[in-house]
Parts: C-alpha cells; sequence; structure tokens
C-alpha cells in the first residue's frame, strides 16, 4: 500500500522504471494509448503523484507577470469599494510594488515554477486539506441525476447493479490507458484528475488531512463499498481470474446485502464522518485504537468507490422534488434519514435511494467536477445499452458485512455527531430547479456566451435584492496545463455594475441596455480566457500569499487589506460544469451571508441549484432563485427586441 509518507517525499521513488519517463511522443490528440499506464510516481517536487496523463507538450502552468495582476486586482476591486477604500489600496500596491517586496516573493514563486511540474497543486491540495469546516455540505458537492421510477427494491436493486458495472468498465479504460484525452476550446486538457477519483480516499488529521490513492498500491482494491441502512459492506467486484462481476451476479450479491442488513437500529458510524474536521480526526484515532474498527475503517478507504443504497423519504410535490434531492446528495437528509448512510470522506459516493432519487457527493480534496460529470455520462450510456454482459451463475461468497466494536466514548462522538449533523441540515437550505424557458440554444441564437449570460442574470438578480454587487466566484479549469486544478473567474467588474444599474433604469433605451449587456458578457468572456489561461488573479496572489508564509517573513500589508478580505469575500460561489446527462448539480455557500449556485445549461433549459444559510437573515434561496429566472426571462426579452 502506498503509505501516506510518501507523498511527502518530494522525489520519484520509481527510478528508471518510472513511467513518466515512458511517454511516447506524438500523443496529446485521441486517446492516451501513448500515454503512460496508471501507476503513480511522484513528479519530483509537487508532492502530488501523477498517474499519467500529462499529454505530450501540455505546458505548464505560467506565473503572470506582477504588475499585470495587481493592476487587475485593483480593477476587480473597483465596483466593490468605495473610492477613499480604492485608494487606500492602490497606495498598498504601489508599496508592494515598489519596496522590493513583490519582487522577492514573484521570484520564490517562480523559482518554485521552475522547480516543480506545476507550481498550485500542492497549495491548493493544501488548501483543501487544511480546512477544518465539514466536508459534507461546505466542500463536497452533490449532483442529481434524473429521477428513476424503481416500482420495487428489485428495480432499485438492478439500477445500482448496473451502475457499478458502468464505473467497472469506466475503470477499465484507466486501467488499461484507452480513456480519450479530453479538449477545451481545442486544447487537450490534463487527464492526471480522472486517475484521482477511484480508489481513494481523505483521512482526518488533528490539524491537517491527507489524501490516499489505494489504486497504486502492490494489491490494489478489488472491491467497493455498499452502505444500507447504516450498515457497511465488502463487495469484492472483481472474479479470481480478474474480470469484473456481470450485472447478474452484482445484483445477486446486491440482493444478500440488503438481506443481511434489515435491522434498522444500527449506530449510524458512518455519521462521525460529517463532522468538523478537528472532531473526527479525534475521533477516528479513538474509533482504530480497535483492531476490528481498524480493519473496517481500512476495507472502506481502501474500496473503489461506495454505494449508498438510501432509505426512501416522504413524497413531495413534483416542485420541490429536485430541492429535496439535492439536500440528499449534500447531506442526506439528517440523522434520522440517509446521513448515516455515507462515509464522506470517500472521494466518490454513488446514491441510489429507495424511491427512485439518485445521484452521488464526491470529496473534492482530490479531484474537479469535470471528470466525475464525464464518469456520469460514460456510465449512463453504458445502462442504456440493452445487451449487457452475462456471466455464468456460479455462487459467489457472501459479501463482507464490516463490524464495528463501538465502546461508550464512540457512542458518544456518534450523539454528537448526530446532533451537529441536524443542526447543519436544518441550517442548510437548497433551492434545485429546472428553467425552462430556454437553454444555451437560444442564448447563443443571440451570439452571446451562455456561461457570460446567465453569470450577468445571477449579477442583475443580486443587485436587483441587495442594490449592490459582491465578489463573485466561478471556477474555471486550469486543465490546459499540467497537472493543472482551477482558477476564479471575477464575474463581478465594472462592465457587469454598468449593465445591472441600468437595467432597471427608466431612463434607459433598451438599446444602451443592450450595448451594456452585450459589453459585460465580452467583459467576461476575456476574464474567462485569462483564467483558463493561467493568467489571472486569484491563484497568483495565494502563490505569493504562500512564498510569504514559507519565507517566514511579515505579512505584505496588501493582504492584511479590508479590501482583500472583501476580495475574498465570495457571497456568490458559483460553477457550471456541463454534462451530457441532465443533471443538477449543487454546493454549499462559501461565506456565512452568501450563496452557493451550480447550474448546468442544457440545449433547451438550465439546471440550477441555490443554497443560503437559513440562519443569515439576508440570504434567501427561494428569493434569489425567484430573481434569478425573473432576471434570465427579462434579459432574454430585452435581446429580443432588438430583432423587433
Ligand atoms: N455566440 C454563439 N455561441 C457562443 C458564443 C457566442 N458569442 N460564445 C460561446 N458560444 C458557444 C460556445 O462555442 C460553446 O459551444 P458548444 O456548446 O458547442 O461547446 C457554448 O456556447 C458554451 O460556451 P460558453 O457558455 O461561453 O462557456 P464555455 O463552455 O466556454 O465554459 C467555463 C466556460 C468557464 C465554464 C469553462 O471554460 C470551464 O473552465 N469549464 C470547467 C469548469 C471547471 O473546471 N469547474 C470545476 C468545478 S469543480
Ligand atoms: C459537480 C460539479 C460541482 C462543482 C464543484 C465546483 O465547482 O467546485 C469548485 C472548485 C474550484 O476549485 O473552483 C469550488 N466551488 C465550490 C467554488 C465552486
Amino acid at each position: 500500500m502506498l503509505s501516506l509518507l510518501a507523498r511527502t517525499v518530494p522525489t520519484c521513488g520509481w527510478g528508471r522504471a518510472c513511467p513518466a519517463l515512458l511517454v511516447k511522443s506524438g500523443v496529446g490528440v485521441g486517446p492516451v494509448g501513448g500515454a503512460v499506464g496508471p501507476v503513480g510516481c511522484l513528479l519530483e517536487g509537487t508532492g502530488r503523484r501523477s498517474m499519467v496523463v500529462v499529454p505530450e507538450g501540455l505546458p505548464k502552468l505560467p506565473v503572470p507577470p506582477l504588475k499585470t495582476t495587481f493592476e487587475r486586482y485593483l480593477a476587480a476591486l473597483e465596483p466593490l469599494l468605495s473610492p477613499e477604500e480604492m485608494e487606500h489600496t492602490r497606495d498598498l500596491v504601489a508599496e508592494f510594488l515598489t519596496s522590493g517586496v513583490g519582487d522577492r516573493l514573484q521570484k520564490s514563486l517562480e523559482r518554485r515554477a521552475r522547480k516543480t511540474e506545476n507550481w498550485l497543486c500542492d497549495y491548493w491540495l493544501q488548501y483543501y486539506l487544511d480546512s477544518r469546516m465539514p466536508v459534507a455540505m461546505y466542500t463536497s458537492p452533490g449532483v442529481v441525476l434524473p429521477r428513476m421510477h424503481f416500482q420495487d427494491r428489485q428495480g432499485q436493486m438492478r439500477f445500482a447493479a448496473k451502475l457499478i458495472a458502468g464505473v467497472l468498465s469506466f475503470k477499465k479504460m484507466l486501467d488499461n490507458d484507452t480513456l480519450p484525452v479530453q479538449h477545451l476550446r481545442g486544447k487537450p486538457l490534463c487527464m492526471d484528475q480522472y486517475y484521482h477519483v477511484l480508489s481513494s480516499c481523505r483521512l482526518p488529521g488533528p490539524k491537517k488531512d491527507t489524501v490516499v490513492n489505494y489504486a497504486i498500491s502492490s494489491t490494489p482494491p478489488r472491491h467497493i463499498t455498499v452502505v444500507h441502512n447504516f450498515q457497511f459492506f465488502v463487495l469484492d467486484v472483481y472474479t479470481s481470474d480478474g474480470s469484473p462481476l456481470a450485472v447478474d451476479q452484482i445484483y445477486m450479491q446486491l440482493e444478500k446485502i440488503w438481506n443481511s442488513s434489515l435491522q434498522t437500529n444500527k449506530e449510524p458510524i458512518g455519521l462521525l464522518t460529517s463532522q468538523h474536521r478537528n472532531t473526527w480526526g479525534k475521533a477516528y484515532s479513538n474509533l482504530i485504537k480497535d483492531k476490528t474498527n481498524k480493519e473496517s475503517v481500512r476495507a472502506i478507504e481502501r474500496s473503489i468507490f461506495t454505494v449508498c443504497l438510501d432509505a426512501p423519504l416522504p413524497r413531495v410535490s413534483d416542485e420541490l422534488y429536485h430541492s429535496r434531492v439535492a439536500a440528499q446528495m449534500l447531506h442526506g437528509g439528517g440523522s434520522r434519514w440517509n446521513s448515516g448512510n455515507r462515509w464522506f470522506d470517500k472521494t466518490l459516493q454513488f446514491i441510489i435511494g429507495e424511491d427512485g432519487s439518485c445521484g452521488l457527493t464526491y470529496e473534492h480534496a482530490p479531484t474537479e467536477g469535470p471528470p466525475i460529470m464525464y464518469l456520469v455520462d460514460y456510465v449512463v450510456e453504458y445502462m442504456k445499452r440493452t445487451t449487457l454482459p452475462r456471466a455464468p451463475m456460479i455462487p459467489l461468497s457472501m459479501p463482507v458485512k464490516l463490524r464495528f466494536n463501538i465502546t461508550p466514548e464512540i457512542k458518544k462522538d456518534i450523539e454528537k455527531a448526530k446532533q451537529n449533523m441536524n443542526i447543519m441540515v436544518q441550517e442548510l437550505d437548497v433551492r434545485a430547479f429546472i428553467f425552462s424557458e430556454f437553454g444555451k440554444d437560444v442564448i447563443k441564437s443571440h451570439k452571446v456566451s451562455p456561461d457570460g449570460f446567465v453569470q450577468m442574470a445571477m449579477q442583475l438578480a443580486y443587485y436587483r435584492m441587495y442594490k449592490e454587487c459582491c465578489s463573485t466566484y466561478e471556477s474555471a479549469s486550469l486543465r490546459m496545463f499540467r497537472l493543472g486544478r482551477t482558477e476564479t473567474i471575477r464575474s463581478t467588474s465594472l462592465d457587469s455594475f454598468a449593465f445591472v444599474k441600468a437595467m432597471d433604469d427608466p431612463n434607459k433605451q433598451n438599446s444602451e441596455k443592450i450595448e451594456l449587456l452585450e459589453k459585460a458578457i465580452k467583459a467576461h468572456r476575456v476574464y474567462a480566457d485569462l483564467a483558463v489561461n493561467g493568467q489571472a488573479i486569484d491563484r497568483h496572489l495565494l502563490g505569493l500569499k504562500m512564498q510569504a508564509i514559507e519565507d517566514l517573513t511579515s505579512m505584505p500589508d496588501i493582504f492584511m487589506d479590508t479590501a482583500y478580505a472583501v476580495a475574498e469575500h465570495f457571497n456568490l460561489y458559483t460553477s457550471q460544469v456541463g454534462s451530457e446527462t441532465d443533471c443538477v448539480m449543487c454546493l454549499g455557500p462559501l461565506v456565512p451571508d452568501g450563496y452557493g449556485v451550480c447550474y448546468n445549461p442544457m440545449a433547451s433549459h438550465i439546471n440550477f441549484a441555490i443554497t443560503a444559510f437559513n440562519s443569515c437573515e439576508e440570504t434567501n434561496a427561494t428569493r434569489y432563485s425567484r430573481d434569478l429566472q425573473r432576471a434570465l426571462a427579462d434579459m432574454k426579452t430585452l435581446l429580443d427586441t432588438q430583432n423587433i
């Protein structure tokens, strides 16, 4: 098994056998056939294991020029600050740029960039692993899949069996290096993240967590974990000759699991993983003192992925269905429902309810949404196949139920976890809905970017509610670069601000409003292009700050400035991850008085999920959802006036 220590060793332990040395030339488009196999090695200086995956010639993430970043930083602050505050921050920036402090940190960062495969990826992983907030709701996104109409529990298990077979078929592409390289705007993307989705798990630590990936161990896992009625099972999904179980075989195994977990009075041990990370870290070391518990925990951590067979939830109206399932994917509904039917540290957990609700949740530290959604699209297509491989009905051994010895102390930890989870569940307001008036085709027909259009609608809805704008985060992919993760698109700009102010101004003509809208969408596009090309500001600022911390000198004033806190306080925390499947993705807000917004623009409708915290008087997910739908409709009506 790959030891955790291995992650911190900054050199490749493979010597001449290092698969990274085997990269053939001429790869970059099409199947990853020429890239190296899924055997990992640590890339020098990164601490991150690259398991393949770097198409030949993929560039390194650049460090943007210092001066340009700070010009862009000041421009981003302009709509958020008063003239006096701007003046103060301009002075601090000038001091930073002229005193030599900025140059020194920039040089350190450039040195780091030369010495590593990617100067950012370890900092980014650290950002996740240092966070002490619970992963459930706070960092782990959820995905709602189209509703299934199971007639009975056989239907649920048949669906689960096909889904498991689909994921194993996907895994085969990883194992055989036949996963096609993806592209963004015509350029090949780094595929490394795909190799961190399966067989990996986050582990809690007292101050900082770690992530382990068992795919590259000498004995890679051959099992998944299935959880039903809070009881965890090891299900071997490969036969002794190494072939994956067929759907019928998986189905039979799931039936056995179901029948051995009928009792509903079991301790929801998985709830421990929903806790604040320090609390869980302490409970974890206590839990695994017992040998049986330790073996059971390891079996879950080592498994390829988890399947949660959820109990049915009370029926809700069709209008509320998506919101209810989004909440089920984000947190499981509380200790009375399915929150104990999870191991939140597990990177990938599929969730299939007896009532036809289905989807997944994933732990964000090792990977991003796009690989997850690509996997989902693949599995959904696989499940549509009418002829799935059959297998001889040889008897298979009983899946192993994982045992836990619950000491009074562990019982107390579980009780505490129950209470906290129930508070968290009460705290999160989730509104998921389908905006069905139009989708990206109509937006494209107006010759504007659908993503920019939706972002401007969010700006307008926010301005209508608060009469001001806020820092807005949108995720952009950095996968055009080796081991790239994400950058922030700052959607709020002087142009977006000018548009939202004009939109409801009775003194403005439609033609002027259209001009302002188009200008704002163009400005967003320009920023999005900077972001995907590694020239935006947020990760650069993070890098400079991390260098300041590593240099052990005092923190430069620009990072202690209130303006920096304002810039980082993303009241709108948003993400678009496209998929073929008609999914609703969802995530929690970043700040106590903010919104989490996920959207998936389809050809003729747009799926949204909006979250906010109930304890915050200023935010209201339902109201923001309504305003957003109105903003989308009003903006389209505005663009339509062009053609009259
Ligand atoms: N006129 C007509 N069509 C246009 C247009 C215009 N002015 N501008 C864009 N379009 C088209 C595009 O060509 C594209 O067409 P396609 O559907 O055939 O591919 C479509 O509209 C969508 O483009 P757009 O809405 O501009 O967005 P995008 O697909 O370029 O995505 C990001 C923008 C930022 C989301 C994307 O670059 C990205 O980074 N995605 C990954 C996000 C990520 O990693 N998130 C991580 C989360 S964990
Ligand atoms: C299934 C898709 C969920 C989207 C998750 C996402 O976008 O995560 C972002 C990752 C990043 O680095 O930007 C973080 N986010 C929660 C800001 C949006």
